[in-house]
């Protein structure tokens, strides 16, 4: 019957948890300062002291108290001295100024909006500011050649930079089930990325699909986006093949954060639903003012993995990347292991460790097992 399919095809993530939403009662003044010097050091495409900024903005948000002077964060790890500059600043202040400089800066608003568009990462926008490109308009009269990325990253800007609501991902999940299902019964669907950490709001919805018979999912994006794009909800797509059989070696050793899953970067268009009952005629006339048209666009990531890695795929998937990243690095430094989301290889074993689930890599890792409402660091 249909529901049984349902409820094959359709895992929904075990918790729905508050995102970490705890900094807001514990600590009197906002974080937001450190989050912005990180964003600035990424967007200088300075990755090393973006991470920093990001530890000490985590390490700060994990804490169960208020914070009233620096002395109290003496002994703490993750703070660097320009970290504990900022927050002293903060304190006695009421803001920091390396930061209001910052966020008044042109280079920084200029980084922001291009990179807010899809497609668009530092480099390019980099590369484009240093023309005296500032803001879309500009951009548009430039005469640059855009991508099919970044030219759906420019018609869907407004909607792509409007966060998603759960409600939203909700919505999308039944059009992605949907079509996984109608082209491979039995396939599994399962909510990653940042909502299925519990949080209530993301930038794009990321969706991860298995089956249980291992091979049955190969190729499998390719037939989705076709099912979706009869249905006439793929705006955008970029799909990129799985490598990772054709050379497994490295992979699961390699330093790279990026998998070698068959996946798709899309762009699907989500109808509202309160605009399904309108007038036909007035949805026409909607439809010319992209402000009131009665559906938005979304970004969605499919990724499909072969069931014997997806415990590995699922613990990447859902992040976040900072959490991930310390992960990793345990796996190196404390055990002699590296983590990917294909695999798990211990280099004293020399061989693979498999799991079959999240709590086996935790368990493999020595690590007690966190689930991913507190994975959001
Ligand atoms: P994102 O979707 O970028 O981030 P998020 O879901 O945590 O937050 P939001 O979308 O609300 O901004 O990435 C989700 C996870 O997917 C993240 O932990 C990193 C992982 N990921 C990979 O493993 N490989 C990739 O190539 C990409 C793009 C992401
Ligand atoms: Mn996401
Ligand atoms: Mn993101
Ligand atoms: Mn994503």
């Amino acid at each position: 019957s249909s529901r049984v399919l349902k409820r094959q095809c359709f895992q929904r993530p075990a918790t729905r948890v508050r995102g970490a939403l705890l900094y807001p009662d514990t600590i009197p003044f906002s974080l937001i300062p450190l989050a912005v010097l990180a964003e600035s050091a990424e967007l200088n495409g300075d990755e090393g002291r973006a991470v920093a900024f990001r530890r000490s903005e985590a390490l700060l948000r994990s804490l169960d108290r208020r914070v009233q002077g620096v002395a109290e964060l003496r002994g703490l790890p993750c703070l660097g001295e320009h970290s504990r500059r900022v927050i002293q600043d903060v304190l006695d202040n009421g803001e920091s100024s390396e930061v209001e400089e910052t966020k008044s800066s042109s280079r920084y608003k200029a980084m922001k909006v291009l990179t807010g568009i899809f497609g668009v990462g530092v480099k390019t926008a980099k590369r484009w500011f240093t023309e005296g490109i500032c803001s879309l308009a500009q951009l548009e009269t430039s005469g640059h050649t855009l991508n099919p990325a970044q030219q759906a990253g420019l018609k869907y800007y407004a909607d792509l930079n409007q966060p998603v609501t759960r409600d939203e991902a909700d919505a999308i999940s039944v059009t992605v089930e949907e079509a996984v299902c109608s082209v491979l019964p039995g396939a599994q669907v399962t909510l990653a990325g940042g909502f299925r950490r519990g949080k209530t709001s993301g930038h794009d919805v990321d969706f991860l699909i298995t089956h249980p018979d291992e091979g049955k999912e190969e190729g499998l994006v390719h037939k989705v986006t076709a099912c979706l794009e009869s249905r006439g909800v793929l705006l955008y797509h970029q799909t990129t093949r799985n490598t990772y059989q054709e050379s497994p070696e490295g992979a699961g050793r390699s330093r790279s954060n990026m998998d070698r899953f068959e996946r798709c970067f899309s762009i699907l268009k989500l109808v509202q639903e309160q605009a399904k009952d309108q007038d036909p005629v007035q949805v026409e006339a909607d439809q010319t003012d992209s402000g009131c048209r009665p559906w938005r666009a979304v970004r969605v990531d499919l990724v499909v993995s072969p069931i014997s890695q997806f415990a590995f795929a699922l613990l990447g998937w859902t992040g976040s990347k900072l959490f991930e990243r310390e992960m990793r690095r345990w796996a190196v430094h404390e055990k002699s292991m590296s983590l990917s989301s294909h695999a798990l290889y211990d280099n004293n074993q020399k061989r693979y460790l498999t799991a079959s689930s999240e709590e086996e890599i935790f368990a493999h890792l020595g690590l007690e097992y966190v689930s991913p409402s507190g994975r959001n660091a």
